[in-house]
């Protein structure tokens, strides 16, 4: 640890700060307007100016590095004068109201210190107020000229929203557009968070006050796993600040973690148990309402057998309360029919990770972005699904990393790309096998690498000879000599690191997909190491928790299969596992129909409006004489067939923890008090349990005695004790209280010994086009939705993306006399619905893409019953 000598004091400082960091930690409050830990400084301010012992001129502490013995002083009566100056030159035209108002913003605060309140002689400016946007308040009368947010947007999140206008004295910063609200930006709130005066401001802390009290917890939304702070006051969330030390976020947040958190309070929140009798809701308390489905549930075992019941997990809830769900399922309802969400997303990643190289994860993390020479994205939109990995992927191909997108649409990563294969919707195989094809050819494997760790490698050159780029062009819809390029790129530029998404799962060879990626980077050395690696962007904060806790019928905590996990699991639960096969959800849906499954239990998962071919869904929803829906809103599912609706509470109102894309465990923090009688479904389990004579194994103090369970059971978690979680979180596996966790998998050796390279032939979908059904539709998302729709969808983000839309290409909506905006009627072979078009030059002539986030579009009427081969998951 360095030590500095600051004023004549010896201080000893830690390691690795700023000299800004380091004065802070010993008690010395610069004033740095212009300095934000996470750019590079600029030093324009000029407000934290120090002397340096030995050099003439006052230096800006912040572009000054900490070297030991470091001498300086800081507040010299000549420094302080200075600053004072300074302060007082950008005092005389600041509005006063704004330092009243705010007293905590930095530069308020170095202006009531120095007594200069007297000299704020501004005034408001109705020309340069923008309230446009939901989220942001934008006052630039108050702007003091230190270009953070236009320097944070364009370096953390990788937009260009601000711009410097004007000269002189009348130079001003305004968004790129007439107004912020129609402006490129994309409401992360980077800027806000910078901002050192009141020039950006949240719109909910101007009309709900500043936070009192600020509490760490992690994102309710995508897989990215980002930490956040969430401030509240008088029992409410007023807002939600980025956490600097957080591992994957590192001080960002994208729209949906930092703003779209006002469904917990949403007045149509259920937060009282019902029973539904004749069609109506009748408002019931906990007791009759477990006790009712109790009672149901063994009504219909008795009646039919264990396995005519089903349950599935939510990829919402926490680690523990996933345990729970699927150790209930396997030991009270005596049925391995569990499943979770993963199925219609990243079961066949995890599927063909783990029978390729024996572990169904991500192999490594996303610090590896910025070790990565080369990323390949396949079928993944990260900067509007993912988007604080989609900023780090930008921000890594503007330092000059290759990037190649292979996506259909030119999404925004696209433009960042050195090469963008338009492949055509359902053509992976033939694509990726071409690229495998070309890297044989062209001598461009890792030989020492195939050589000790890939095997069948003469199989495969034989069979992949055959996949030439030309034939896949013809195939794929991409050039022959992209194909190769691409094949180039990502096999010279190591290392090379993948991202996937649904692009490569969502298909009849979605499990197939999967595996020729995994190919690519055995052929190419491309595991074990900084930078590389095959990389599934899970879905929703915990998808990767809930299927990893063994809400999957085939698999138990861990995610081991029962044959190798049946003796610890007994012995640790003191109770029989089921021997008969369980059904997936998509086999249950099947079941429902063909009458054999009578009941089902989804806790956290909209299954009716989120499975495919809706018709379809309906009818096995509507065969079934028992549906148990918790959650925090009445779904689609509650709403069209639900018997009893138990209300559960939000991860802002409960404790536990989430597992994230990287295989990251992370503390979920409560904040609030639960909305009404809502209960953590954690304890609605447990009370479900008691309610069906069980008490032995549910009976819990909280959640971390059920992770300390969870820890007991797998191997992996047993290092992760709540104590260690409390920051940053681990990744799996971590077997042992001293062992670091995992943030690369693979590293000298796969768990399978050598791992098969993969040959697989193309099989197209039966879905295809034709006169009667000329256009190609594919459905995905948008950066302002979240899935259902159900908690994005009721706050201001619906301001901001108000309906599903239809993108179009440029020419059929011209072929069609279609005007932007105008509202069409969308048919398939499966069914049909309304919704309005979007003319999008991103998409191809003949396709088609549309979002699935809102019941009224309700997307899924028109999806088809095909499925992944292998997995069963969905052709959406
Ligand atoms: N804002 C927002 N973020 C989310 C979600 C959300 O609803 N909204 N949902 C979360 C969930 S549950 C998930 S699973 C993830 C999903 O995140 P992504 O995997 O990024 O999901 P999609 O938007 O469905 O994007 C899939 C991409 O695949 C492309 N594609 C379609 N067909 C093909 C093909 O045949 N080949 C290739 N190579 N590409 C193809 C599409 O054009 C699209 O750009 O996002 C999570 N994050
Ligand atoms: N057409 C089309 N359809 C798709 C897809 C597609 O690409 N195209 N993608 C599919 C994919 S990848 C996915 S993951 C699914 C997602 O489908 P869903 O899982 O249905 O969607 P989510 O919005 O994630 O909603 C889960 C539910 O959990 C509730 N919830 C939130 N937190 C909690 C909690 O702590 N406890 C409980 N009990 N409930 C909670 C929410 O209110 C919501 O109703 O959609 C699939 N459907
Ligand atoms: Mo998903």
């Amino acid at each position: 640890m360095p030590q500095i000598i600051v004023d004549g004091q010896a201080h000893t400082v830690a390691d690795g700060l700023s000299l800004v960091q380091a004065l802070h930690s010993i008690g010395i409050e610069l004033p740095t307007l212009c300095h934000d830990e996470r750019l590079k400084p600029t030093a324009v301010c000029r407000l934290c100016l120090v002397r340096v012992k030995g050099s003439a001129h006052a230096v800006p502490a912040c572009a000054t590095p900490i070297t030991d013995g470091l001498e300086l002083e800081a507040r010299a009566p000549d420094l302080e004068e200075a600053r004072r100056g300074s302060l007082r030159l950008l005092a005389w035209r600041y509005p006063p109201d704004a330092v009243a108002a705010f007293p905590d913003k930095p530069f308020h605060n170095a202006i009531q210190e120095r007594g200069l309140v007297e000299e704020l002689r501004g005034a408001s400016n109705p020309e340069l107020v923008d309230r446009s946007h939901p989220y942001i308040a934008v006052d630039m009368t108050r702007c003091i000229d230190c270009h953070r947010c236009v320097r944070i947007c364009e370096d953390l999140q990788g937009q260009f929203v601000w711009h410097t206008l004007g000269r002189g004295m009348d130079t001003r910063i305004r968004p790129d557009g007439p107004t912020l609200r129609d402006s490129s930006c994309v409401s992360c709130g980077a800027c806000v968070d910078t901002c050192p005066t009141g020039a950006l401001e949240d719109t909910s802390v101007l009309a709900l006050g500043t936070p009192t009290n600020w509490t760490r917890t992690t994102c309710p939304y995508c897989g990215t796993g980002c930490e956040m702070s969430v401030g509240t006051r008088d029992g409410r969330i007023v807002a939600v600040k980025a956490v600097m030390d957080a591992p994957v976020s590192k001080g960002h947040l994208c729209v949906k973690g930092r703003y779209a958190f006002e469904f917990v309070r949403a007045d149509d929140r259920i937060t009282t148990p019902m029973i539904r009798t004749d069609g109506n809701w009748r408002l019931v308390t906990w007791e009759e309402a477990l006790q009712f489905s109790a009672e149901r549930l063994q009504q219909l075992i008795a009646r039919h057998g264990a396995d005519c019941i089903g349950v599935l997990g939510s990829a919402r809830a926490t680690n523990e309360e996933n345990y729970l769900t699927q150790k209930f399922t396997r030991v009270v309802l005596r049925t391995n029919n569990v499943d979770c969400c993963a199925r219609v997303c990243h079961t066949p990643s995890s599927t063909a990770l783990k029978s390729i190289v024996g572990a169904g994860f991500s192999t490594n993390s996303f610090d590896d972005i910025e070790a990565a020479a080369t990323i390949l994205v396949c079928g993944a939109n990260p900067t509007e699904n993912h988007p604080i990995v989609g900023a780090r992927i930008k921000q890594a191909a503007r330092r000059g990393a290759a990037l190649i997108v292979v996506d259909p649409r030119a999404i925004e990563l696209a433009s960042s790309a050195d090469c963008h294969l338009a492949i055509r919707p359902g053509t992976n195989i033939p694509l990726f096998n071409a690229m495998a094809h070309t890297i044989l050819a062209e001598g461009l494997c890792d030989r020492d690498f195939v050589g000790a760790r890939v095997a069948e490698f003469d199989e495969f050159a034989r069979f992949i000879d055959a996949w030439t780029p030309r034939r896949a062009a013809r195939l794929c819809g991409v050039a022959a000599d992209e194909i190769r390029r691409a094949a180039r790129l990502y096999a010279t530029g190591r290392p090379a690191m993948m991202f996937h998404g649904l692009g490569m799962t969502e298909h009849v060879q979605g499990t197939e997909g999967v595996m020729v990626l995994v190919n690519l980077a055995l052929l190419t050395g491309n595991f074990g190491k900084p930078g590389t690696g095959v990389n599934p962007l899970r879905g929703q904060n915990n998808v990767q928790g809930a299927a990893h806790m063994g809400c999957e019928p085939k698999l138990l905590p861990g995610s081991i299969s029962i044959d190798a996990g049946r003796t610890g699991f007994e012995k640790l639960w003191q109770q029989q596992i089921p021997q008969a096969h369980g059904l997936h959800q998509l086999e249950m849906m099947d079941a429902a129909q063909a009458g054999r499954l009578k009941g089902l239990w989804t806790i956290g998962y909209d299954l009716f409006l989120s499975n495919p071919n809706a018709a379809e869904t309906a009818r096995a929803l509507g065969a079934l004489e028992l549906v148990v829906v918790q959650d925090l809103f009445m779904t689609e599912t509650a709403r069209g067939f639900g018997s009893v609706f138990l209300p559960a509470c939000s991860s802002f109102e409960k404790d536990g923890t989430f597992m994230n894309a990287e295989r990251r465990i992370q503390r979920v923090r409560k904040m609030l008090e639960p909305a009404g009688d809502s209960r953590p479904d954690w304890e609605i389990i447990s009370g479900l349990a008691r309610a069906m004579d069980r008490h032995d194994g549910f009976q819990f103090n909280g959640p971390e005695a059920i992770w300390n369970e969870i820890r007991a059971g797998c191997e992996g978690a047993r290092g992760m004790t709540y104590a260690r979680l409390d920051r940053a979180g681990l990744q799996w596996p971590c077997p042992s209280e001293d062992h670091p966790g995992t943030p690369i998998l693979h590293r000298d050796a796969f768990p399978v010994g050598r791992a098969r390279l993969q040959t697989i032939d193309y099989a197209a979908s039966p879905e295809q086009t034709g006169t009667e059904y000329p256009f190609l539709l594919t459905t995905g998302r948008s950066l302002y939705q979240f899935n259902a729709g159900t908690m994005s969808g009721r706050t201001l983000n619906s301001e901001l993306r108000p309906a599903d839309l239809l993108d179009i290409a440029p020419a059929d909506a011209a072929r069609l006399n279609l005007q932007d905006g105008q509202v069409v009627r969308l048919v398939s072979r499966f069914g049909s619905t309304t919704l309005p078009v979007h003319i999008d030059c991103a998409i191809r002539t003949g396709q088609l893409f549309a979002t699935f986030h809102t019941a009224k579009s309700f997307l899924n009427r028109v999806t088809g019953p095909h499925r992944d081969g292998v997995v069963g998951t969905p052709e959406y």
